[in-house]
């Protein structure tokens, strides 16, 4: 993609068929612009209610959110808005499969120290100690707070009040291991890792894998970027109830729809 493809307000997701759901509240009188890359990044380019948006698809992971918000700020002018809209696990009581997950108080970041387990490395491990240090904890990265009312109001306006839950969103660098889920065909030294994450980020609400990097990116930025976040939750890790699909189809068009109200909405100064 070059400059002129890509809009200054971006909705990132994780899949295409999310993307695709998002991206059929574009115009219908407008012309919607689609590319795909061969590194599975999916894009539509169009307009919401006569304003320039897109929403990128950009699969899982800090790298993938890494090389999206680096590569969209190659090429647009000016100042941009961007929020992810993905799907998440819920880490509090209240955090349940079917609710959608604010990020008002930003993310944290955990991440996997391999050098607590270099012990394997080199045929039997000899040492048996229990690393207290498994998991690295980052500093919160706030959110933009102008882009965060408006999506708290986009989703409650359409959804209900109740279906927001608020508070701090965890990126985790794994699916499994830093996400407290235990695999006992890896050492991961993770168990009990969730009261860990509670202990150092004491309002956290969500687990998913790209939100931090978003958010960190926006603020470390030499041009301006307004980050911020919502999630469907997926699953309560807590008792492991899960989502049902039409539950999640629901949430991925209207809660998509109440998303793309947001990024059209928000003052780009
Ligand atoms: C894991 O299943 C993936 O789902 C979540 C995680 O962040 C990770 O990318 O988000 P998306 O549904 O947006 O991909
Ligand atoms: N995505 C994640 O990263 N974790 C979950 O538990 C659900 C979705």
């Amino acid at each position: 993609m070059k400059a002129g493809d890509l809009a200054n307000r971006v909705i990132t997701v994780g899949s295409p068929q999310r993307a695709k759901l998002i991206s059929e509240f574009f115009d219908k009188d407008q012309t919607t612009r689609h590319f795909t890359s061969s590194r599975g990044f999916v894009t539509y380019t169009g307009f919401y209610k006569g304003v320039p948006v897109s929403v990128v698809a950009i699969g899982m992971g800090i790298s993938m959110m890494d090389f999206f918000v680096r590569e969209s700020r190659a090429i647009v002018e000016g100042p941009m808005a961007m929020i992810r809209y993905g799907t998440c696990g819920g880490i509090s009581p209240e955090a349940n499969q079917g609710k959608i997950a604010l990020a008002s108080q930003g993310s944290g970041f955990i991440m996997r120290n391999p050098d607590a387990f270099d012990q394997y490395y080199h045929g039997s491990p000899t040492d048996s100690r229990v690393s207290n240090d498994a998991y690295h904890f980052y500093n919160i990265a706030p959110a933009d707070e102008s882009l965060t009312n408006l999506l708290r109001k986009n989703i409650t306006d359409d959804l209900g009040a109740d279906v927001l839950v608020e508070g701090v969103n965890v990126t985790a660098d794994s699916f499994y291991s830093s996400q407290g889920r235990i695999d006992d065909r890896f050492h991961d030294d993770n168990v009990g890792l969730i009261n860990k994450i509670h202990a150092k980020y004491p309002n956290s609400k969500t687990l998913e894998m790209e939100t931090f990097f978003l958010f960190h990116l926006a603020k470390v930025c030499t041009k301006k970027i307004k980050a911020s976040a919502a999630t469907i939750i997926v699953a309560n890790r807590l008792d492991s109830a899960v989502i049902e699909d039409d539950v999640l189809q629901h949430l991925e068009q209207a809660g998509g729809h109440a998303v793309l109200k947001a990024i059209a909405e928000v003052s780009l100064d």
